[in-house]
């Protein structure tokens, strides 16, 4: 077997393993059963909340994760598939535009927030209060601006765990053994 090939065993082995470890210190009865992503982990909560705020609390507070934040076109598919395996219709993720309507930003990072794939007419600021985003699971799992705290209204929400991975070290390669010179007396 060659040293990568070695490597990539080990990585996964990795992998399994802090996922284990993340479900585990979950408490499942409080998640939807987790789903796996690139170096990540996804779960979304039981519990509901008015706010994105208490809801990003959860986040951290269970499983050490933070809400979705959408950052490829691909893990989108993927968090759609997975809100739309719970059918729940208001899912909390990461992003607001309340700086300035239409635009999104990540509450954790700053990061500009900016694939979508919209629920029809959406996003629509409703009654001018909506900056924050959710998936509607009953919608293929596609994106809704909601607002960040109504009391009317409550989400779950859908966390974002990344998966740490350990560097491994490089297997030093077998140095020959020099000769040894024989000292000439
Ligand atoms: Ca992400
Ligand atoms: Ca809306």
């Amino acid at each position: 077997m060659s040293v990568s090939a070695f490597a990539v065993i080990l990585l996964s082995a990795i992998n399994v393993i802090s996922a284990r470890v993340i479900q585990e210190s979950l408490d499942i009865p409080k998640a939807y059963p987790p789903m796996n992503g690139i170096n990540k982990v996804y779960y979304i909560s039981k519990a509901k909340f008015v706010s994105y705020t208490e809801a990003s609390k959860w986040c951290s507070q269970n499983g050490g994760g933070y809400p979705a934040e959408i950052d490829t076109a691909e893990e989108l598919g993927l968090i759609e598939k997975y809100a739309s395996s719970t059918n729940l219709r208001r899912i909390f993720i990461a992003g607001t535009d309340a700086k300035k309507d239409g635009v999104f930003f990540s509450q954790r990072t700053g990061a500009f927030i900016h694939i979508f794939n919209w629920v029809n007419r959406e996003p629509n600021n409703y009654g001018g209060v909506e900056d924050c985003l959710e998936l509607n699971g009953s919608k293929e799992g596609r994106v809704n601006d909601t607002p960040c705290n109504r009391a009317s209204i409550s989400h779950n929400v859908l966390c974002e765990f990344d998966v740490v991975q350990e560097e491994i070290p490089e297997i030093p390669e077998i140095l020959e053994i020099p000769e040894i010179l024989e000292i000439a007396q």
